[in-house]
């Protein structure tokens, strides 16, 4: 079976003000589809990969054909990381962590304020399109890192626990160039809860 963009769990202008409805739109009907349709053309050229989980296309790179690799690192990885994005924001969500990540980010980070200061800068800092993650590594530490274009870090063998969009198609319309700004914002619409059952989940 082809791949699918999944539907939305809430409206479009469900994450306002922080995120407007138009930026909703095109970011899921889109970009998200444009990422999902560029990776089943190329599973199309190589019917032996044909239902290999996207993930799992992307935790061994050099396991798909070279003729689609680029391909498949950019859309699957469009597909994956946008799948996840999703799921971890929500309306009327936002505030303190909760649960066992609220323990994981005092621990690592010292508190919330520290680990959202330095998720903030490090994407501020990727320079053009990417995305930044808190991952945590096979050993349970967590870090905080950011990428270029759709890389996921569950191909440098991290598990992405959360990560912010930074590509420009993410925040422009609202916040023009003040990507600070949207950063700050994001942590209104963050779903601690779903962030919980991401935290739960080992690296396969
Ligand atoms: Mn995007």
């Amino acid at each position: 079976m082809a791949f699918q963009v999944p539907a939305l769990p809430y409206g479009y202008d469900a994450l306002e003000p922080y995120i407007d409805r138009e930026t909703m739109l095109l970011h899921h009907d889109k970009h998200h589809a444009a990422y999902v349709s560029n990776l089943n053309a190329a599973i199309d050229k190589h019917p032996e990969l044909a239902g290999t989980g996207a993930e799992e296309l992307l935790r061994d790179l050099n396991k798909v054909p070279e003729d689609i690799r680029a391909v498949v690192k950019n859309n699957s990885g469009g597909h994956v990381n946008h799948s996840m994005f999703w799921q971890i924001m929500g309306p009327n969500r936002g505030g303190s962590p909760t649960g066992a990540i609220a323990d994981a980010i005092n621990k690592t980070f010292g508190d919330f304020a520290a680990f959202k200061k330095q998720f903030n800068e490090a994407g501020t800092k990727q320079f053009g399109s990417g995305w930044v993650w808190l991952a945590r590594s096979a050993d349970g530490r967590l870090q905080v890192l950011s990428s270029p274009n759709q890389d996921n870090p569950i191909s440098q063998g991290l598990q992405p626990v959360f990560g912010n969009d930074v590509w420009e198609h993410a925040y422009y319309l609202k916040y023009q160039n003040r990507r600070a700004d949207y950063l700050e914002a994001w942590w209104n619409v963050i779903n601690w809860e779903h962030v919980n059952e991401r935290l739960s989940l080992g690296i396969k």
